[in-house]
C-alpha cells in the first residue's frame, strides 16, 4: 500500500492516492465496546432518542441475512453513536488536517458486513450524493471511515481505485453511481469507463486498518469493499461524512421546492435558503474566530463531551 505521512499533509486534497490511514486509534477500546453493544439495538428499532435514522437497511427477521447492512444518520437516533459522530475531539482531529476553521457532519453511516458470498459494496464515490449538492468548500469533503473491528481484504475491507478523485467526473448519473448497496464492486470494467484513453492500469489497494483506527479519503475516490470472507467476525465500522462548516446549498436554477438537491439530500434543504439547518447538519467543531460558524448549542447537551481520544 502506498506510505504517506499522514501528519504532514495538510489535507486530504494534497493526498495522492486520495485516503490515508490514521497513524494513531480515534476512540479507545471500552468507547468500541459501548458502540458495539449498541449497534444490535439501533438495528432493531430500539431508538434512545425517541428519533428513527434517515435509513434503515436491515431489520432482524424481516430482511436479508447475508447482505451488508446500513443505518444512515444514526446519530439522530443513538447518543451512544452520537457522542462519536458528533464528537468534538474527532472533529477538531479532522477539522485541522482538512485545514477548516469548522467543520459539519454531513451524514453518518453505520456498518455491519457479514461473512458471506453478497456483502460487497459497490463502487461509489461519496461526492455523487453528498458534497455534489453544496459549495463553499462542500465540495471538497472528507470521508472518516472508523474501525470497529480490525479490517483486512479478507473481512471486506474498504479498497479504493488509487488516485481516482482526479479523474473525470463524467459519466456520472447521481442516485445510479452512489450504488453504494448495487454490490457491483469487482468489475474493474466500472471503473475503465473513467480511465479509458487517459491511463492503462488501475491500481487497487485496501489498507489495513487495526479496530479504533480511521481511513480518511477524499469525496471524490473511488471505493467499495469486497465480500466479508472472514470466519471469525461481523466487520463493523461506523462512518463520518465531513463537511466545511461555510458550505452553503448550491444556488438553484430548478423552480421544485428542493432545488437541484438530488436524491436524499433534497429532503433536508428549506425553500430559498442556502443556509444548511444545523437541525441535520450540525457544526461539531469551530476555531471559534471571528466570521467562523460557532458550534451547534445542542450537540453538547445532548453528548456531553463525546467520545474520542485527545491528541498528543
Ligand atoms: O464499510 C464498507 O464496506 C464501505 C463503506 C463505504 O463505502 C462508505 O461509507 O462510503
Amino acid at each position: 500500500m502506498i506510505r504517506q505521512s499522514f501528519a504532514r499533509l495538510k489535507n486530504v486534497t494534497a493526498l495522492e492516492s486520495g485516503f490515508s490511514v490514521t497513524p494513531r486509534p480515534l476512540i479507545s477500546h471500552s468507547e468500541i465496546g459501548l458502540l458495539k453493544k449498541d449497534i444490535p439495538l439501533l438495528y432493531s428499532g430500539s431508538f434512545a432518542s425517541r428519533q428513527y435514522p434517515d435509513e434503515w437497511h436491515y431489520r432482524p427477521g424481516f430482511s436479508k441475512e447475508n447482505v451488508t447492512r446500513e443505518v444512515c444518520n444514526a446519530w439522530k437516533s443513538s447518543p451512544t453513536i452520537a457522542s462519536l459522530v458528533l464528537s468534538p475531539t474527532i472533529a477538531e482531529y479532522v477539522a485541522k488536517f482538512m485545514g477548516w476553521s469548522s467543520i459539519r457532519v454531513g451524514q453518518d453511516d453505520v456498518i455491519q458486513k457479514p461473512k458471506s458470498e453478497v456483502s460487497k459494496v459497490g463502487w461509489h464515490r461519496d461526492f455523487s450524493y453528498i458534497n455534489s449538492n453544496f459549495t463553499g468548500g462542500g465540495e471538497d469533503g472528507c470521508t472518516v471511515w472508523i474501525g470497529l473491528d480490525g479490517a483486512t481484504e479478507e473481512n471486506g475491507g474498504v479498497k479504493y481505485a488509487v488516485g481516482s478523485q482526479n479523474w473525470a467526473m463524467e459519466p456520472l448519473r447521481d442516485g445510479v453511481d452512489s450504488g453504494f448497496m448495487s454490490g457491483a464492486s469487482d468489475p474493474l470494467a466500472y471503473l475503465r469507463r473513467y480511465t479509458e484513453g487517459v491511463q492503462d492500469d488501475i491500481e487497487i489497494s485496501c489498507p489495513e486498518v487495526a479496530a479504533g483506527h480511521a481511513i480518511i479519503h477524499h469525496s471524490k475516490v473511488f471505493h467499495g469493499s469486497s465480500n466479508n470472507r472472514s470466519d471469525d467476525n461481523m466487520r463493523e465500522a461506523i462512518v463520518v461524512h465531513y463537511i466545511n462548516g461555510d458550505c452553503q446549498w448550491k444556488e438553484s436554477k430548478s423552480s421544485l421546492p428542493w432545488g437541484d438537491a438530488s436524491y436524499i439530500y433534497g429532503r433536508y434543504r428549506r425553500v430559498g435558503e442556502v443556509e444548511l439547518a444545523e437541525d441535520h447538519f450540525p457544526i461539531v467543531w469551530s476555531e471559534g474566530g471571528e466570521g467562523d460558524k460557532a458550534i451547534t448549542p445542542w450537540v453538547k447537551t445532548y453528548i456531553g463531551e463525546g467520545m474520542g481520544i485527545q491528541e498528543g
